[in-house]
């Protein structure tokens, strides 16, 4: 346990610069075994924060994280990065916030500069109904601790001064929930982080090696899944693995994954589509959300805007982008802040989210044994990223759903126990 990642001095990397000298690998390309202790599917921050502390905090290093493609290519590098834990439900916010605390160590825990840059969060509010939310949120938020507080329209122009905080708009701003320890943090520098991290305890990253089912036996449903059976391993478009457990730490896919054990899960999938302008002067200091306008913006340190929006309204699995969707963006930012008129959209680009009927997600173990889900991260998936993976790793070690996650269980959509966080989305949906 405590592996780190070498450190090199300020001389040797001068020198590696020059001499281009042969750079070690973050992670290699290992040699895939026939069996592992635990197979990941789904190389992306949640899979390799699994693995990693899996290995940095319980010794556990005979692990595969498996990715059909590269790591990162998925809901990881899709994200607009931003983090936060002003949730309105008391499981959401200790769960969120235990991943914000990861993210603020992060740095040195990982030895990798993850640029969070904590700036501040504003949720606007341009309804009395939205103003009551923010005040009952913030309400939750204060009674576990966080720095969570309502603001009025003249505070929000202080924290952002870009912002049309006049009242003869057509969603006039009336106020805000202020977030101070929200921000945004360099998403592919986490991915990056945890695969080297994994990579020194031994890992194995597997890219490239497609999951093409996974095998169950003594199931009650058709072929031996389903509820009773035993995870035995999975198989891969490079061959099978044995395995006695499998997490499905998937975005996108995660239904279909879930299907291959005999596990069907309440989810559907929906592309989110994100936008970055040109860089300009930094002007916009802190992170911006409208519910009402489906949208929401941060600025760079290299001073592009990055634009989110809701979830499109049609199931799929596309990931291109939509000139309605540009169009409807450029009209809402517009609202919020006129002066930016002139700025161009350099590029946009989808993610798939993997909406549950609360808007929480699924973790656990589930009624096939040995095989363990991570899934439903809806619009939300990049924040709890780590603390997603510091408990799935130890639900895995200890065999029962770590505390922070019991109310997430697959069983509570049976039990009729659901954990509403709707509210605390970023934008309506
Ligand atoms: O929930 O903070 C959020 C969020 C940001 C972008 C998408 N969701």
């Amino acid at each position: 346990m405590g592996k780190r990642p070498p450190k090199y001095s300020a001389g040797a990397l001068i020198k590696h610069g020059l001499t281009r000298g042969d750079w070690p690998r973050m992670w290699r390309r290992p040699e895939m075994r026939s069996s592992y202790d635990v197979v990941i599917i789904g190389g992306g921050l949640h899979g390799l924060a699994t693995a990693y502390y899996l290995a940095e905090n319980h010794g556990i290093t005979n692990v595969a994280v498996v990715d059909k493609g590269y790591i990162g290519g998925g809901g990881s590098g899709r994200n607009t990065a931003i983090v936060r834990s002003n949730y309105l439900t008391p499981e959401g916010v200790a769960f969120y916030d235990r991943s914000l605390d990861l993210y603020n160590t992060m740095a040195t825990d990982l030895n990798l500069n993850i640029m969070f840059s904590k700036r501040g969060h504003l949720t606007l509010a341009h309804t009395d109904s939205a103003l009551r939310t923010m005040h009952w949120r913030a309400e939750v938020n204060k009674l576990q601790g966080i720095d969570s507080s309502v603001i009025d329209a003249q505070e929000v122009k202080k924290q952002a001064p870009s912002l049309d905080v006049s009242q003869n708009t057509r969603y006039p701003i009336l106020g805000a929930l202020h977030h101070p320890p929200g921000g945004i943090v360099r998403h592919d520098a986490v991915v990056w982080g945890y695969a080297r991290g994994a990579d020194v305890h031994d890992v194995h990253i597997l890219q490239e090696t497609e999951v093409l089912d996974i095998m169950v036996e003594g199931g009650s449903g058709p072929g031996g899944k389903g509820a009773g059976g035993k995870v035995t391993g999975v198989k891969t478009s490079r061959g099978d693995i044995s395995a006695p457990i499998v997490v499905n730490c998937t975005a996108g896919w995660a239904s279909l994954i879930s299907n291959m054990a005999g596990v069907p899960l309440p989810i559907t999938t929906h592309p989110l589509q994100a936008a970055v302008t040109e860089p300009c002067k930094v002007f916009l200091p802190t992170v911006v959300v409208s519910g009402s306008l489906h949208v929401y913006v941060s600025q760079t340190d290299r001073g592009e805007l990055v634009f989110g929006a809701s979830v499109d309204p049609v199931g799929t699995y596309r990931v291109n982008g939509t000139l309605e969707f540009t169009e409807e963006l450029a009209g809402h930012v517009l609202e919020l802040m006129p002066g930016i008129s002139k700025m161009r959209l350099l590029r946009q680009w989808s993610g798939l989210c993997d909406m549950t009927p609360d808007y929480s997600p699924v973790m656990g173990n589930t009624p096939v044994e040995g095989y363990l889900v991570d899934v439903g991260w809806g619009t939300y998936g990049f924040k709890a990223g780590p603390v997603a993976g510091e408990t799935l790793a130890e639900t895995i070690a200890t065999g029962r759903n770590a505390d922070l996650i019991s109310a997430f269980g697959i069983e509570r959509f049976t039990e009729g126990d659901l954990v509403g966080e709707k509210g605390a989305a970023a934008v309506g949906h």
